[in-house]
């Protein structure tokens, strides 16, 4: 374990660390409205990712002051830099989605702590209290102008299977609808509504807690998705692995459910059976909130409630917020992504496939480019077999772009000289129409294309930048000398 590695337990360890390097962390003491303007200012900060420009990738940014709230500090983009995650984990960028793999393959379950140990419970609030409101105590922030409301971002929602008593953790956008009620968007399938449906099938509501402001290895290790974590797998081993610590997790207040113990804020409540709000029933906008697609999601008309039952948070607390098409969201989902793929083409393709990456304008989720090596003739076409293997560890995958070994998968000028110089349209294109990928691409519906019978269908296509192997010697980059440049600049490879 490398001391980066271990010296990161909760977020307020992680900033610790960040404050050791000069260009990771700001803050400000300007006050600032959490109602669209705190989103607005670090647009121009640090979100990149899939923003309309002009942004950047930046440090994190701690907001210390907040228009209307004494004692709550919100920070915003603590992943939003490959780099950044990097320093975080211990390691270099291009062995983020490696140790990733590896925490997968050696999960370490959550253990309970007791409460009064807890750090997330020193100051609590319960629903019953007189004048409780959710918005009186968290400046949720609203990310643009026309948001349904005010979003939790980076609520680490963890509940139980009721059948089982196996866990589970999930992020998911969760909007402020009234003093003491939140509403939960799922996109299909997701194994916390599939928690839900078995208590709602029983009449019952299912207890969920909202950590919020934790170890970054935990908002990482919640991003994975079946099949690598299937149904059952409780995502914070994962987090487990990679500090090689458990979780500590603590029970509720106010549910039978338990909570990151040193969360910066938890929000406990029920999910209520058979109770459907209007997501932007007190705005009207037709709109949630930006999307990692880049775009502003529609409201939806119908999404399950939480009834908030008590918020307990750590004193002078952080909350953690993040820009949904920030290149936070490209880190958290995308390297998963990669150890996914990484996982499944090494078990049946061993040593072809040399990385994986899910780079920003593909949001993590929709495009990943894989270096891979043609050792021999019989490894011309298993370039292909390695695509399809990415789209079968990774369902939302929509494009797969294949490179040679000599091409840095990490910058995207390379991948871009590789697709003009070692591909051909008709001959190195694969189209796979018709497959299931994801809603919030808007492109993925039945008016964009004649071949998409449903909104979230899409064409899965794989583009062959690799060259074939019998023309390698055709496509030999220039030779430069390798030379020592520190004899000329010193100290040039440190940087
Ligand atoms: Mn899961």
């Amino acid at each position: 374990m490398s001391e980066n590695q271990k010296k990161v337990t909760d977020l307020r360890s992680a900033i610790a660390l960040l404050s050791e390097y000069e260009d990771e962390l700001i803050y400000t003491d300007e006050p600032v409205d959490p109602i669209a303007e705190l989103s607005g200012v670090y647009r121009y900060v640090g979100a990149n990712g899939t923003v309309q420009r002009p942004t950047q990738i930046g440090p994190a940014m701690i907001f210390n002051k907040i228009k209307g709230y004494n004692d709550m500090r919100v920070l915003i983009g603590l992943l939003s830099s490959r780099k950044r995650v990097a320093r975080l984990f211990g390691t270099s960028q291009e062995n983020l989605a490696f140790m990733l793999k590896d925490s997968v393959q050696h999960p370490i379950a959550p253990i309970v702590i007791p409460r009064e140990k807890a750090v997330c419970q020193e100051v609590v609030h319960l629903a019953t209290d007189p004048g409780f409101d959710i918005l009186k105590i968290l400046p949720a922030p609203t990310n643009t102008p026309e948001d349904a409301g005010p979003y939790f971002t980076l609520g680490m929602c963890y509940a139980a299977d009721p059948e089982t008593g196996e866990h589970d953790v999930t992020i998911h956008r969760l909007c402020v609808q009234s003093k003491d009620e939140i509403s939960m968007y799922f996109v299909p399938g997701r194994h916390l509504d599939v928690f839900r449906q078995k208590a709602e099938a029983q009449g019952k509501a299912l207890p969920v807690s909202i950590s919020i402001g934790v170890d970054p290895a935990i908002e990482i290790g919640a991003c994975f998705e079946p099949p690598t974590t299937p149904l059952g797998f409780d995502e914070l081993s994962i987090a487990g692995s990679l500090r090689n610590q458990p979780v500590e997790l603590t029970d509720c207040v106010s549910i039978n459910a338990r909570a990151i113990a040193n969360a910066e804020v938890v929000i406990e409540g029920e999910l209520l059976p058979n109770v459907r709000v209007r997501e932007d029933q007190n705005t009207n906008t037709g709109k949630a909130m930006p999307e990692f697609p880049g775009y502003t999601g529609d409201a939806q008309a119908a999404v399950p409630v939480i009834k908030v039952k008590a918020i307990t948070h750590r004193k002078h607390p952080i909350l953690q917020t993040c820009i949904g098409p920030s290149d936070e969201h490209t880190n958290m989902a995308g390297i998963p992504t990669e150890a996914s793929i990484l996982q499944m083409v090494e078990r049946a393709l061993p040593g072809f496939v040399q990385n994986v990456h899910c780079p920003s304008p593909g949001t993590g989720k929709y495009l990943a480019v894989l270096q891979v090596k043609k050792r021999n003739a019989n490894d011309e076409g298993r370039q292909r077999q390695a695509a399809l293997l990415a789209f079968s560890a990774f369902s939302e995958l929509k494009h797969v772009m294949l490179v040679d070994e000599d091409v840095d998968v990490f910058d995207m000028n390379d991948v871009m000289w590789a697709m003009t110089t070692r591909y051909q349209g008709d001959v190195s294109t694969v189209f796979i129409p018709g497959v299931r990928c994801h809603p919030l691409d808007p492109s993925s519906d039945p008016a964009f294309s004649p071949s998409i019978r449903g909104h979230g269908i899409a064409c899965k296509t794989i583009f062959d930048c690799t060259v074939p192997y019998s023309l390698k010697h055709n496509f030999k980059r220039c030779a430069f000398m390798a030379v020592d440049v520190n004899r000329f600049i010193p100290g040039f490879n440190k940087k």
